[in-house]
């Protein structure tokens, strides 16, 4: 398994400059994204919590009596508590994420507010192989993936990922955020928020690889970079070097050029026929989805 100082000499080295975006999540920058969610300009939290709670009595009668709901990359547990809210018999709640302690904490607070829920917390990268608890007697694994983290896959990683998913809730169902395509300039407002809380965001990559493996660099020699690129229907994130930008990790030294960015982030947005497809070549069989009055983002439940 690749290390964050093995994928960030990688990156520094390599031909595409290209790294991660899971990297960008240490506590600082799952806090800086909590705030993106609040920005003004950051659609697809907002959408996608109002579509939950539009639907959630739905959603609850899909799930059915005694089913295990697993959410992957879990982070604070906020969107969760709206489908739980709708569930009145005892499920069993499963959240899976690498970062522990943020992930225990999160659960003490959820189990204060619904004391009769089963929580059994996985310590996990929920992309690579982990051990979930059996699935429930009577009951089917509900897998739980908001807020189009998906977009965040290369469309390989993603058919990937989904077909893990499918296997592992043979029987059950997923319920999973796709961020849409939209007009550019309401993407582009998403990315490049006027109190530059994205551009934080991104230049974090580089400070947690201060923090954690000693990078040296100059914070003021990079720009954050965000563009729509309509061929691939992604936003491109980039941190632009301004000038000749040297960085140290671990004794090597790389030297990176103007226009030689730094590749920290794809989010690609779907159509919902598109994003169907995906999820039938994975062997899901899309039973619904929900969108918004404008289109902007849809939630799909997918049959395993
Ligand atoms: C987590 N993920 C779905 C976010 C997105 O929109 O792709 C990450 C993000 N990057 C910049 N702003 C938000």
């Amino acid at each position: 398994m690749s290390s964050f100082a093995d994928d960030l000499h990688a990156a520094l080295a390599g031909p595409d400059h290209s790294i991660s975006p899971k990297y960008f999540y240490d506590a600082k920058g799952s806090a800086l994204f909590e705030q993106i969610c609040e920005l003004p300009e950051y659609y697809p939290t907002r959408t996608e919590v109002a579509l939950l709670q539009r639907h959630a009595a739905e959603l609850a009668q899909r799930m059915g009596p005694q089913a295990q709901l697993i959410e992957y990359g879990a982070g604070a547990l906020m969107k969760v508590r709206l489908l739980l809210a709708h569930l009145d018999r005892c499920h069993s709640f499963v959240p899976v994420d690498i970062s522990g302690p943020h992930l225990l904490e999160a659960c003490k607070a959820l189990q204060r507010d619904f004391p009769a829920l089963s929580i059994t917390p996985v310590v996990a990268d929920f992309t690579r192989d982990h051990e979930l608890p059996p699935a429930p007697d009577g009951g089917q694994r509900i897998g739980f993936f908001p807020g189009s983290s998906i977009g965040n896959f290369t469309p390989e990683e993603a058919l990937s990922f989904l077909r893990m998913l499918r296997e592992e809730l043979d029987g059950g169902a997923l319920l999973i955020g796709a961020d849409l395509i939209k007009e550019p300039g309401v993407l582009h407002a998403a990315y490049n928020d006027a109190a530059g809380i994205t551009g934080r965001f991104n230049l974090n990559l580089l400070h947690h690889a201060q923090r954690e493996l000693g990078l040296e660099f100059d914070p003021r020699g990079f720009d954050h970079y965000a563009f729509y690129e309509p061929r691939h229907h992604r936003i491109e994130m980039h941190l632009m070097p301004r000038g000749v930008q040297e960085l140290q990790l671990q004794g090597r030294r790389y030297r990176l050029s103007p226009g030689e960015s730094l590749h920290t982030e794809n989010s690609h947005k779907y159509s919902v026929e598109g994003f169907q497809a995906i999820a039938r070549e994975a062997g899901f069989d899309p039973q619904h989805c929900w969108t918004d009055d404008k289109n902007w983002f849809s939630l799909h439940w997918l049959k395993a």
